[in-house]
């Protein structure tokens, strides 16, 4: 009886259908598990992914390997080497386009949006990271896409890691959330600029993903 009025409480302010939300900062908020219906036509897209465009370590400017693993689908990639970090219409290990961003991977990203408040987002960039255990991104802004008035949609999958979400600037206090598989965070807005980062992912497994956690970030660039 008490938790049924509890729950009730709970849910009364939110979305029919998505009860399961997170508000994280101004413009920005966790779906929680919103991936999961999907998870085996996003895993079946991301094997043809890699296939093509093999998960690589990129180089910092500052001549640092990256601890996390990365490739891209979409028309527009991120890419870092000495020069810079850049988004990029080719793969520079293949010389090719990167590949197409499946239908599964679009149809997720804008339905969350929507579900977030951003109605118009349209994601022409695909960032996937691959975290092996211990593999960590240090504290960063997200500044290299023209239109900030377009969120970024993150979704999680595999082992869970701890996110840091701060403020605008570095210095600022982080809060720390638990991102687990299928989670989606959606931000933007006022928080678009924020600093954040992933603490080094701890061993663990999980069905999918054996002791990797992978990430989808979802941008429109130009
Ligand atoms: C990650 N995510 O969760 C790294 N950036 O593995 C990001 O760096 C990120 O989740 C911008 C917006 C959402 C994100
Ligand atoms: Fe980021």
């Amino acid at each position: 009886m008490t938790q049924q009025f509890a729950t009730a409480d709970l849910f009364a302010d939110e979305a029919p259908g998505f009860p399961d939300r997170d508000a994280l900062a101004p413009g920005a908020c966790i779906l929680r598990g919103h991936a999961r219906a999907d998870e085996l036509a996003i895993f079946a897209a991301l094997e043809s992914i890699v296939t093509r465009a093999p998960f690589r370590h990129l180089v910092t400017p500052g001549g640092f390997y990256m601890s996390v693993a990365m490739t891209n689908c979409g028309a527009l990639g991120w890419v870092s080497d000495r020069r810079g970090y850049r988004y990029a219409a080719q793969d520079p290990d293949s010389g090719q386009p990167w590949p197409p961003m499946p239908a599964v991977f679009l149809e997720l990203a804008t339905r969350a949006a929507r579900e977030a408040g951003y109605a118009r987002f349209s994601p022409d960039a695909c960032l996937i990271n691959r975290y092996q255990p211990g593999a960590r991104l240090t504290l960063h802004q997200d500044r290299n896409e023209h239109d900030l008035s377009q969120p970024i949609v993150s979704v999680s999958l595999g082992v869970p890691a701890m996110f840091l979400f701060g403020g605008l600037t570095r210095a600022e206090k982080q809060v720390r959330v638990g991102l687990m598989h299928g989670d989606v965070v959606v931000w933007g807005g006022q928080s678009r600029l924020c600093f954040h980062g992933v603490l080094p992912v701890k061993e663990a497994t999980h069905p999918l993903t054996g002791n990797c956690r992978i990430n989808l970030t979802f941008r429109n660039v130009r």
